[in-house]
C-alpha cells in the first residue's frame, strides 16, 4: 500500500477548486486529473463510485495511471469531506484546529455557507434576483472572528471554512467585474444591484474578509479567471429567453 493521492477535478469547478485549495496549503505530493465533468469518462465511475462527480479523491493503493483507478485505493469524494479529510491527514497544516470549540465554529461556518449563501448565490447565477445573497453574506459575516482576532473565519490560521468560501467568493467577483450574464438577465437585475447590494456599509467586514481571501496564494494558484469566464458565459447564455 502506498500514501498516494489522485485528485479528480476541473479547472471551472467550485467545488474541486475547494480541495485544490486544500492541496496546496497542506503542500501534498498528488497526482491531479481533469475531468471533464459534462463529458463523463467511463473510468470516473471507477474513480468515484459513489456520486461520479468531482471534486474526488483516491488515496492509498498501488500507484496506478489515474485512468486505471486500483479497487484497493479508498474512494473519498464530496468537497466538504475532502478537506476534512486532508486536513485529518495532515493535521499540522491546522486546516482544521486542534481546539475543539474552534472546529465547531469552522464547520458551523461552512453549514452556514452551503445552507444560506451558496443556494442564493447559485440561484443567482442563474438568473434570480441577488437580494436573497444579502442575508446569506449577513449570516457569515455574524460568524466571522471578533475584532482583533481575525484575519479568517475563526481566527488567525486559514481553515477548511476559508478553503470553501474562497472559490465562491472569486466567482461572485469574476461575474460582477465581467459583466458575465448580463445579456441573459440584464445588466441592473444581474451586475448592478448585486454589487449595490452586497457593496453596503453593513457588509464591510464580510467584505473584507472576502477579499482577503483572494489575496491567498493557494487561492491565486487554483483559479482559472479565463476559463471560469467561458464557462460561466457558456452557462449563463443558456437561459437567454428567445
Ligand atoms: N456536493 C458536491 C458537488 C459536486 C459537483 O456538483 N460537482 C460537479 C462539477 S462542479 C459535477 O461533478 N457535475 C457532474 C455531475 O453532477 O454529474 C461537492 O461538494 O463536492
Amino acid at each position: 500500500m502506498s500514501n498516494q493521492i489522485t485528485h479528480y477535478g476541473n479547472k471551472i469547478s467550485v467545488f474541486a477548486q475547494r480541495t485544490n485549495i486544500a492541496l496546496h496549503e497542506v503542500n501534498a505530493q498528488y497526482t491531479h486529473c481533469e475531468v471533464d465533468f459534462e463529458n463523463k469518462p467511463e473510468w470516473l465511475f471507477k474513480a468515484n463510485p459513489a456520486t461520479a462527480q468531482i471534486p474526488a479523491i483516491t488515496y492509498g493503493g498501488p500507484v496506478v495511471p489515474f485512468d486505471q483507478p486500483s479497487p484497493e485505493s479508498a474512494k473519498i469524494t464530496e468537497s466538504i469531506v475532502i478537506l476534512e479529510f486532508l486536513a485529518d491527514l495532515f493535521p499540522s497544516s491546522d486546516l482544521l484546529p486542534a481546539d475543539p470549540v474552534e472546529r465547531a465554529q469552522v464547520r458551523f461556518f461552512i453549514s452556514t455557507l452551503d445552507t444560506k449563501f451558496w443556494p442564493v448565490m447559485l440561484a443567482w447565477m442563474r438568473g434570480a434576483p441577488p437580494n436573497d445573497m444579502v442575508d446569506g453574506a449577513k449570516a457569515l459575516q455574524a460568524l466571522l472572528s471578533q475584532e482583533g482576532k481575525g484575519p479568517y473565519a475563526v481566527g488567525d490560521k486559514f481553515t477548511i471554512a476559508d478553503a470553501a468560501f474562497a472559490p465562491m467568493w472569486a466567482r461572485f467577483r469574476l461575474i460582477t467585474e465581467r459583466d458575465i450574464g448580463v445579456e441573459a438577465f440584464g445588466k441592473e437585475q444581474h451586475i448592478s444591484s448585486a454589487i449595490r447590494l452586497l457593496g453596503v456599509p453593513e457588509l464591510a467586514k464580510f467584505r473584507a474578509y472576502a477579499n482577503r481571501l483572494l489575496e491567498r496564494p493557494s487561492v491565486k494558484a487554483t483559479w482559472y479567471p479565463e476559463d471560469c469566464n467561458e464557462y460561466l458565459t457558456r452557462k449563463a447564455a443558456r437561459f437567454i429567453k428567445k
